[in-house]
């Protein structure tokens, strides 16, 4: 056992009884009432999941087992001269409460490494797709070859108790985990630098470091890489990554499918794919201006024209924040610090301060302010990853830290099969008019 599946496994026990105290001594006390617009509404807002892997309050923004983001990236051990953390030491964070010590991290990191190899099978299954093909439909593919290496699946069909599914659930997240990377990288190459082939991992360079090397970019781009999966880890468990990833595992689904179901939801264009987008967007007005930054009147006009023909403003709004999301303002603190002159940056700049006044006076968005796609595609622009189709892919290596430690935890906490009740709209007619 590795020191964090020890550590984990002392936080199981201790939780263990919390939460079924929780079920029989108290689950008929009420949490929460539901409203018709809830219902209709995308089930927005209504308190039905449980997660204490990380919280999102509407006013802060996320924190991960209590700690903000700037505490986060603070705290967590860093790789020698690196300026942002060791993205395994988020994992052990994640999963056990605890912060790591740099010999935690470093231990974990050597664990991580061993089980990063890519089978030559899933290689086959990227190369197979059409270059012209979405890189998350072939990242989706691609986690879901792997699903035949499934040790949950193994010991199930042996007849694994109930009280070790999470060992087994551990081994399969943190191997789909080391590997999430290298799948990332290999399609990268593969759709975009053909021409320059594979690298083979090197073996003594952590997460961040070794995604940066396989993608063929210099540093600091190991740091860009480590801020990005860190900061895009968990946002709690109602969005759609996160809960699709929590729904397809509580029937018992293997992490490689669960996964997968979650890289499929994050790439719709009001959840993941935001990122790309926004820079679609900027594209077209950096067009219109023939490349010269545009005055104010010039940039509330762009975006006065895209709400008038009917699109939302990608980057900004949010479902659950209501006011700029912390994960924006780490990255945009990078930027002033590394890409202070970027031509991008100072777009991303300039529609900060017009965007939120207009989305107010506009009177739909709840929250008028940037979210962390309205900066992200920026950082990656100016490091060279100007193929903005990646974007999500780069969100979904992150993303898939947080949902794969929330189903280690609903396996040790024996969640149930989700499996809340439809109705019928004459049903609610009928409810609401009886009232
Ligand atoms: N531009 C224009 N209109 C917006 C808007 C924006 N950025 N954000 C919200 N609105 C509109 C909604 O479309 C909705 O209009 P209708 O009543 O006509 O349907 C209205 O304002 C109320 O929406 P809301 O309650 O404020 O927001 P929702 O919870 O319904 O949606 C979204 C949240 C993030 C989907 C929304 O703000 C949006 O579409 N933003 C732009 C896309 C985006 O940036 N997505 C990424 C979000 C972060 C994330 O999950 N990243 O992965």
């Amino acid at each position: 056992m590795s020191g964090l599946k020890d550590k984990l496994y002392e936080k199981i026990q201790v939780q263990r009884p919390k939460t079924a105290r929780l079920v029989k001594e108290f689950g008929d006390s009420v949490v929460d009432q539901v409203k018709v617009s809830q219902i209709i509404g995308g089930m927005r807002g209504i308190k039905s999941l449980v997660t204490d892997i990380s919280y999102l309050d509407p006013m802060e923004g996320i924190r991960y087992r209590g700690f903000t983001l700037p505490e986060v990236l603070e705290k967590l051990p860093k790789p020698k001269g690196a300026e942002m953390p060791y993205v395994e030491g988020l994992y052990y964070l994640l999963l056990t409460g605890d912060m790591p010590t740099q010999k935690e991290v470093e231990d974990l990191m050597v664990d991580f490494n061993n089980r990063r190899t890519i089978p030559q099978y899933v290689k086959d299954v990227i190369d197979a797709f059409p270059s012209e093909s979405s890189p998350m439909a072939i990242l989706s593919a691609a986690v879901m070859s792997l699903e035949r290496e499934s040790l949950f699946n193994i010991k199930y069909k042996q007849g694994m108790s109930k009280m070790d599914y999470w060992d087994a659930t551990y081994e399969d997240a943190t191997n789909l985990l080391a590997k999430m990377p290298l799948i990332g990288a290999y399609i990268y190459n593969k759709l975009y630098h053909p021409e320059k082939g594979h690298r083979y991992a090197d073996p003594t360079l952590d997460l961040g470091a070794n995604f940066a090397y396989m993608m063929g970019k210099d540093k600091p781009y190991d740091d860009v890489s480590r801020m990005y999966f860190i900061i895009h880890a968990d946002h709690e468990s109602g969005n759609v990554s996160a809960h699709t990833g929590h729904l397809v595992a509580s029937s018992l689904s293997d992490v490689y499918y669960a996964n997968s179901a979650m890289i499929n939801g994050l790439a719709g264009p009001l959840h993941g794919l935001a990122n790309q987008e926004v820079l679609r967007w900027l594209q077209g007005l950096r067009e219109q201006m023939g490349g010269k930054l545009p005055s104010e009147e010039e940039m509330k006009k762009y975006v006065w024209d895209t709400l008038n023909s009917g699109q939302v403003i990608p980057g900004y709004g949010h479902a659950v924040l209501r006011k700029t999301d912390p994960r924006y303002s780490v990255q945009r603190e990078f930027c002033l610090k590394h890409l202070p002159e970027d031509d991008l940056f100072k777009y991303v700049d300039a529609l900060y301060k017009v965007v939120p006044d207009i989305l107010r006076e506009h009177g739909k968005a709840k929250n008028p302010w940037p979210n962390v796609d309205a900066q992200s595609g920026v950082v990656q622009w100016h490091y060279g990853v100007t193929q903005y189709d990646f974007y999500t892919v780069l969100f979904a290596i992150g993303r898939s830290l947080g949902v794969l430690s929330n189903i280690i935890w609903d396996r040790a906490l024996g969640y149930s099969l989700e499996r809340p009740k439809s109705l019928t709209t004459k049903m609610i007619e009928d409810m609401v008019h009886a009232n």
